[in-house]
């Protein structure tokens, strides 16, 4: 088919729309493919704070995306950088060639990562971003003659991606069980999630930091010497937001500076201005020895991650001889040239607009929102940190996570409103743009959904 017959966007978001047997070829990802075709939940465009769904409706976007949007849809800034660049230079390796872009954005990155994480591998996802870190971490122990420490350490209910690196460490039950073995020589911490002790608290809660002692129960089972990193999310997303208790982070860094074990923080979600600061390791004052990210590091608008390393862990892979690869890991698309324009044009944006504070102005405000929806029915916890929250929902007798379901979908149709749902917990993240007036309307929308679920 030549350009000129190539049918307009808006045609074919019109055909896909109207003609559900266009949607068969499409197999979803995490979706319930059968049910979301018989009623589809399609957004057609974006600006600011909204989606615009194929039926014209305007939707609140309550979760930027799926936690990446954090400067809002569709910023002019950013738009026109990929457009230039896009005409300007489509595609150049990085192998063995470069073009100026990732050396001037790793420069710009580094300098708002925290000391000493000052040097920058890119990746184009999370879950690639977490299987680098891992890699890092693992090779970083061997050029250093410590090749026997192999074992890698994450938590239940931990969400590291979908590698196969990234499900071992990981502890989310769906996300292995069909998988197989995945890696050997991998353990798990408890999670942190209590809400018997913790129930409503505001921000971090205060229960659990002796949790982090569990650590030394696995470095008395296995012996430090075999162990290679701790990888945790500083707040973690998916599994329904479940936070650190107070001190938690802390007393893990000090464990694992005890024993010589690498801490990976997954900052993923929490990246890029969620919590206040750029980085969740800022806003808790705990620095870890590698970072990874992806998500609002290009606003979602190219996908790009990246992993942040200490320049003693970098520094150790930079011996032998000069014409030596020193590290045998990388993608065909690092440092892509479309992706590190929307992350330099998004960085801009962030410092442009002082976004990385929002969450700290807006913070109390919504705090203050997403609690009064305390006594709607069904409520069982509400958890909230920076700009992310969760609202817990009693389980359906029926069944696990239907409530939730039937909470995410109502708020799509019934309240223009997008949220997210893992299990019965409806989760919230909404892009770093928002106002008081934006808060305010995603609580009442969601208010009135949960009551007319209940
Ligand atoms: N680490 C963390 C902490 C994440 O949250 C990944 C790694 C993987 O990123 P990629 O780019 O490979 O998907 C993530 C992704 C949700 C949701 O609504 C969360 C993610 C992805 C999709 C949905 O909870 N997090």
């Amino acid at each position: 088919m030549s350009a000129s017959q190539t049918p307009a966007l808006a045609d074919l978001q019109a055909q896909a729309t109207a003609a559900p047997e266009h949607h068969d070829a499409f197999w979803m990802p995490f979706t319930a493919n059968r049910q979301f075709k018989k009623s589809p939940r399609l957004l057609a465009s974006a600006e600011g704070m909204y989606y615009r769904s194929t039926d014209g409706r305007e939707i609140l976007d309550g979760t930027a995306g799926l936690w990446c949007v954090n400067a809002g849809h569709g910023h002019p800034h950013i738009v026109q950088a990929i457009q230039k660049q896009a005409a300007t230079l489509d595609y150049a390796p990085t192998f063995q060639m470069g073009h100026p872009l990732p050396f001037v954005l790793a420069e710009r990155l580094a300098k708002l990562a925290p000391d000493p994480l000052k040097h920058v591998f890119y990746t184009n996802s999370g879950s690639e971003s977490v299987d680098t870190a891992l890699k890092i971490a693992l090779a970083y122990h061997r050029v250093r003659g410590e090749g026997q420490r192999t074992r890698l350490i994450g938590r239940e209910k931990g969400y590291h991606g979908v590698g196969f690196g990234g499900i071992s460490v990981g502890g989310m039950v769906n996300n292995r069980k069909f998988f197989g073995p995945m890696l050997p020589g991998v353990d798990h911490l408890p999670h942190t999630l209590d809400i018997a002790r913790n129930g409503f608290s505001r921000g971090l809660p205060a229960h659990g930091a002796e949790l982090a002692n569990e650590l030394e129960r696995l470095v008395a089972l296995h012996d430090a010497s075999t162990i290679a990193a701790v990888i945790i999310e500083p707040v973690s997303g998916s599994a329904g937001v479940v936070l650190p208790p107070e001190g938690y982070l802390r007393r893990i860094r000090e464990i694992c500076d005890k024993h010589g074990i690498l801490l990976i923080f997954d900052e993923v979600i929490t990246g890029f201005g969620r919590v206040g600061e750029a980085f969740a390791a800022q806003r808790f004052g705990v620095v870890p020895d590698l970072i990874t990210t992806a998500k609002g590091l290009s606003n979602g608008a190219v996908p790009m991650g990246a992993v942040f390393a200490t320049s003693a862990i970098h520094d150790a892979f930079m011996h032998g001889p000069e014409g030596a690869i020193e590290l045998f890991h990388g993608y065909t698309y690092s440092g892509h040239p479309l992706a590190c324009a929307a992350a330099l044009a998004t960085l801009d944006v962030y410092e442009g607009e002082g976004l990385f504070q929002r969450a700290i102005e807006l913070g109390p405000y919504w705090e203050q929102a997403i609690h009064a929806l305390k006594d709607l029915p069904n409520v069982v916890d509400i958890r909230n940190f920076g700009l992310v929250g969760a609202v817990e929902l009693a389980a359906r007798p029926e069944g696990a996570g239907l409530r939730g379901y039937e909470v995410f979908n109502r708020a799509f149709f019934e309240q223009n409103l997008m949220v997210r749902c893992t299990g019965d917990v409806i989760a919230l993240s909404p892009p770093l743009i928002l106002n008081k007036e934006h808060i305010d309307r995603i609580f009442d929308r969601l208010a009135a959904t949960i009551r007319a679920t209940a």
